[in-house]
């Protein structure tokens, strides 16, 4: 069985970068633990205002604390912190952008929701998706997951006695039929109803838990699409491009799928400010293709 060491050795990683995707990866272990004891909300709000679950916090202090010990981390930007936090001693020009617990409204019902991390070479946590030199995500499911891309394909492991495992990989994204869509349907645009349509005409079938890390999980081996659409009150959306879009679409073309807003490549735009919001589109090549041709 192959482990994460392993295949991120035999994929070419430097010694720091793999030490990085070890430390962040096993923090899943502390994060699992931690549910118990932080089923609450918080009552503090994030930059985009919505509401922190007591784990978003937790989880966000305890990473960003084992990445500033690390010291292998010259800067890191964070869905639930305001401000870009710096480490001017880290000598390895490695920038991290995550969501410590992505799906939190998902977390007092048991259902499955994970922790988004995209990584940096260049010290610049406001860079292009397209400029990550890694991505992942762990997912706290019946399994605790990690899939993850250091641009040489999909990778996905399990957690088995604190080791990570291949559990299959490379990973293809398939033209599927499932699709889910957020925000409530009065509120869609109309070319975003046109698609939906479309896809519910072709045999599409409904599957959205609200947590985008999960759902897009399933997207990933199952193929077909996650939106998040921009509204007719919110033309933005209401997903990050820095914590959640680029990661995830980093890892959605590395098995061959597509990240759109509606119009553009996502993996394509640079940030304009850490908590930058954008419509989003994941999923099959030949949907986000449909896509585009809809929205155009
Ligand atoms: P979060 O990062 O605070 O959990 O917010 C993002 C989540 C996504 O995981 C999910 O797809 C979406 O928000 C769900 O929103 P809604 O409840 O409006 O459908
Ligand atoms: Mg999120």
């Amino acid at each position: 069985m192959t482990t994460l060491n392993e295949y991120l050795d035999s994929a070419g990683c430097s010694s720091e970068l793999k030490e990085l995707i070890g430390l962040i990866s096993m923090q899943a272990v502390p994060i699992r633990e931690a549910f118990i004891n932080n089923q609450s909300y918080s009552g503090t709000e994030n930059t985009s205002g919505d509401r922190q679950a007591a784990l978003d916090v937790w989880s966000d202090e305890h990473i960003t604390d084992a990445l500033m010990r690390s010291g292998l981390v010259s800067e890191i930007a964070s869905e639930e912190k305001p401000d870009i936090v710096r480490n001017p001693k880290a000598g390895t020009g490695f920038a991290v952008v995550m969501d410590p617990l992505d799906g939190s409204s998902l977390i007092q019902v048991n259902l499955c929701v994970g922790t988004i991390v995209g990584i940096y070479d260049n010290s610049n946590a406001l860079s292009m998706g397209r400029d990550l030199k890694a991505a992942m995500y762990m997912l706290y499911g019946p399994m605790t997951v990690l899939t993850v891309s250091v641009g040489k394909g999909v990778y996905i492991f399990a957690l088995k006695s604190g080791v990570y495992t291949l559990l299959d990989g490379p990973v293809k994204m398939p033209e599927g039929n499932l699709y889910g869509s957020g925000a409530l349907k009065k509120d869609w645009t109309e070319k975003h109803s046109e698609f939906i349509s479309a896809i519910e005409k072709d045999g599409g079938k409904l599957r959205y838990s609200g947590s985008f890390v999960a759902d897009f999980h399933q997207i990933l081996k199952y193929g077909g699409v996650y939106c998040y659409p921009a509204t007719k009150d919110k033309p933005e959306g209401k997903l990050r491009l820095v914590y959640e879009a680029n990661p995830i679409g980093f890892i959605a073309e590395q098995a061959g799928g597509l990240i759109s807003d509606g119009k553009n490549d996502l993996l394509d735009i640079v940030p304009q400010k850490p908590d930058h919001k954008t419509p989003i589109y994941v999923g099959s090549r030949g949907i986000i293709k449909d896509l585009e041709r809809i929205m155009k």
